[in-house]
């Protein structure tokens, strides 16, 4: 376990040992069964290459209407609790930050990433976002709080964790490309990306 810090950006690496990560990838494949992933679209009517779900109180949607959060799967089902140990996880990293309402959870193929974008639909982005990543590596990347600029890039791997806070909690980031067959967690690979958020 070691932590690095990318300006603002605190990277747990190996955060969470082996057995903690299947543990939390059975905890997620429940979750999933409740409410299964689904692949956006923008409000500009682009497929999103992530497929997405959540846990908690609320859910993070997007569609032809835009980007907000709901508190039910486009199903119309409820989304399932969030998992004990990822509540855990929060207590430990952030104590004093308020309980997460929300744990997104993102799903990407070996051909999935996610554009450069800032978390910004929470009413208060005083409380951080924690971020889990599960399964193959991906390229992180981390921009400044306004559009442009400089970049640094990590490549997280399975069990490291994310605390963005500060001015990393407004911070541009996203996924360049994720290395497939980089890990042996998910028997079919891929990678889960969870993220921790407080909404209202
Ligand atoms: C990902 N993560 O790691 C994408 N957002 O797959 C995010 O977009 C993210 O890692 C907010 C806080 C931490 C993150
Ligand atoms: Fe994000």
């Amino acid at each position: 376990m070691t932590i690095l810090r990318v300006r603002d950006f605190e990277i747990h690496s190996g955060y969470l040992p082996a057995d903690a990560q299947s543990a939390l990838v059975d905890e997620i494949r429940a979750c999933l069964a409740q409410a299964p992933l689904v692949r956006p679209t923008t409000p500009r009517g682009k497929q999103m290459s992530v497929r997405m779900s959540a846990a908690g109180d609320y859910g993070w949607i997007s569609d032809a209407t835009g980007y907000r959060y709901e508190d039910r799967h486009p199903s119309g089902a409820a989304w399932p609790p969030i998992p004990e140990p990822l509540l855990k996880l929060w207590r430990d990293l952030v104590p004093g930050a308020r309980a997460p309402q929300c744990c997104l959870i993102n799903w990407y193929d070996e051909s999935a990433k996610m554009g450069l974008h800032q978390d910004k639909d929470e009413a208060d982005l005083t409380q951080p976002v924690l971020s889990v990543s599960l399964g193959d590596d991906a390229l992180f990347r981390m921009g400044n709080v306004t559009r442009g600029g400089k970049t640094e890039s990590i490549w997280l791997c399975s069990g490291d964790v994310v605390v963005m806070q500060g001015e990393a909690r407004r911070a541009y980031h996203g996924i360049d490309r994720v290395r497939p067959g980089s890990s042996t967690l998910l028997p079919k690979g891929g990678r889960i990306n969870l993220t921790l958020r407080v909404v209202t």
